[in-house]
């Protein structure tokens, strides 16, 4: 049975991994309206891998016992000034996530809950990968500068990622 430390603190996350579902979807709607239809569908996918994120913790909560409970989900943004500072956005947010997944991981070990500190490796391998698919994306858009042809060669190539 997880200890009400531990599933209150969990709890918190879904809503972090909610917010970030909302704000990726936001922001596919944003590349959806400057007609960048491969940003558009990678940043669907991360919305996607969102919502599977906040069920993997659900999961989590549900096999030990715990209960989810559902906060209000913060308003995301629904402007960038550009595909660059989008990334540069979701790179930030990434890495608060990332603080947000250490601060689990101190927790579960102070609370000498082994199993959540088993589960939370998955998500620290996870922000690894998405630190650095962000970080990999802004050096291509800092390279492709204003060049449309670059741009639109990124978008073809971000159209590619899949669920
Ligand atoms: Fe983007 O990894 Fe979850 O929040």
């Amino acid at each position: 049975m997880i200890g009400k430390v531990m599933e209150d603190a969990i709890n918190k996350q879904i809503n972090e991994e909610m917010y970030s579902a909302y704000l990726y979807l936001s922001m596919s709607a944003y590349f959806e309206s400057i007609n960048l239809k491969g940003f558009a569908n990678w940043m669907f996918v991360q919305y996607q891998e969102e919502v599977e994120h906040a069920m993997k913790f659900n999961e989590h909560l549900k096999n030990r016992g715990g209960r989810l409970k559902l906060f209000a989900i913060a308003e995301p943004p629904s402007e960038w000034k550009s595909p660059l500072d989008a990334f540069k956005a979701t790179l930030a947010h990434e890495q608060h996530i990332t603080k947000c997944i250490n601060e689990l991981v101190d927790l579960a070990e102070k609370e000498k809950d082994r199993a959540a500190y088993n589960m939370l490796q998955w998500f620290i391998d996870e922000q690894v990968e998405e630190e650095s698919n962000d970080e990999e994306i802004i050096a291509q858009l800092e390279m492709i500068g204003d060049n449309k042809n670059g741009l639109l060669m990124l978008d073809k190539e971000l159209s590619q990622r899949q669920a």
